[in-house]
């Protein structure tokens, strides 16, 4: 029997290459989602640097338009006049402009009062490595609005730090920013690298907290091969295999995020794989993800990682 699945996802949009929508919504459609989806930008290419064997590459240039704020209310106009907004889920990611992320949360607060059981999964996109590549007033908006309206949050440990105002790079702090994630009203929690001195060489950690109704903490801790690179979008398709796994695993986020790290170690290796090439042949050209290349991954991924209760 089929389901209504019908995301609204509020992301980037690059005309060339991944990142944002472009990486969100191919997943989600493969998966079965109707997926109706908002433009936060429309980049010619993205904006970001990609890492390769310690070669930074980046577009030298970005050109493109901007969403309003007022632009974004009027296309919420028009979905609202064609009574449209039966969402079953809300996705966010990247967003550069403050008054921008405070209109998101009054269509998050709408969707929720016309449907109390859609899921927000929020990856409150800031920064990584210690610095922000968002306008850092946003950190305040997202710790005070968007978050506590989040079901799924997808933070990086630099982000965790930021929310919760704690140096997070070890196990045990992590673990307590994620408690104080909880305690805003956020159920479950998926904490996706740079818990630095928790990792084994060669290695990324990554965490899921769900906070049970009793008050319960059920966490996790999953291992997985580093692999050579750094790519844009990685987090993007991460996050909307969350969303989908999610729905699959009835809320087993253990469960969910063994399957997506599956799914994401095929994505990273095949683009590594490509990345490789180029140096090979001396050529700096972009490496963008390998995301249609690896569309049997997004569907059932060969291998699933299996987590350590903690
Ligand atoms: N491997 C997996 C499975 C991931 O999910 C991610 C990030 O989402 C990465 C690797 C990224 O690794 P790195 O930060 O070393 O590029
Ligand atoms: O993946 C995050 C992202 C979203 N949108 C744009 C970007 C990036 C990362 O570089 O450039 C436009």
């Amino acid at each position: 029997k089929s389901r209504d699945k019908r995301v609204l996802s509020i992301q980037s949009h690059v005309v060339h290459g991944y990142a944002g929508n472009k990486c969100s919504v191919f997943p989600l459609q493969m998966n079965g989602f109707e997926v109706d989806f908002i433009n936060s930008v429309q980049f010619s290419n993205h904006a970001g640097n990609v890492f390769y064997k310690s070669l930074p590459t980046r577009y030298s240039h970005v050109k493109g338009q901007k969403l309003t704020d007022a632009e974004l209310s009027e296309l919420y106009e028009g979905l609202k006049l064609n009574d449209l907004l039966h969402y079953t889920h809300i996705l966010t990611g990247y967003c550069g402009n403050i008054t921008f992320l405070q209109r998101i949360a009054d269509v998050v607060k709408d969707i929720k009062q016309r449907n109390p059981q859609a899921i927000f999964v929020c990856d409150p996109v800031m920064g990584d490595n210690g610095h922000y590549y968002c306008p850092p007033d946003l950190m305040p908006v997202y710790r005070d609005t968007i978050v506590p309206l989040a079901d799924v949050l997808t933070p990086n440990a630099f982000e965790l730090g930021e929310l919760t105002g704690m140096q997070v790079d070890t196990e045990e702090s992590c673990l307590q920013a994620v408690n104080k994630i909880h305690a805003l009203g956020v159920r479950i929690v998926v904490v996706t690298s740079g818990i630095e001195k928790a990792q084994k060489e060669g290695h990324l950690n990554c965490y899921t907290s769900i906070r049970e109704p009793n008050g319960d903490t059920v966490r996790t801790r999953f291992v997985f091969p580093r692999l050579d690179g750094a790519f844009v979008g990685t987090g993007d398709a991460f996050t909307s295999l969350l969303l989908v796994r999610l729905d699959d695993c009835n809320g087993n986020v253990a469960e969910a995020v063994g399957q997506v790290l599956g799914s994401m170690q095929a994505l990273i290796r095949r683009t590594s794989e490509f990345a490789q090439n180029q140096v090979d042949s001396n050529s700096r050209a972009m490496c963008e993800l390998r995301l249609i290349e690896s569309r049997k991954d997004l569907l059932v991924p060969q291998q699933k990682f299996q987590g350590e209760r903690i």
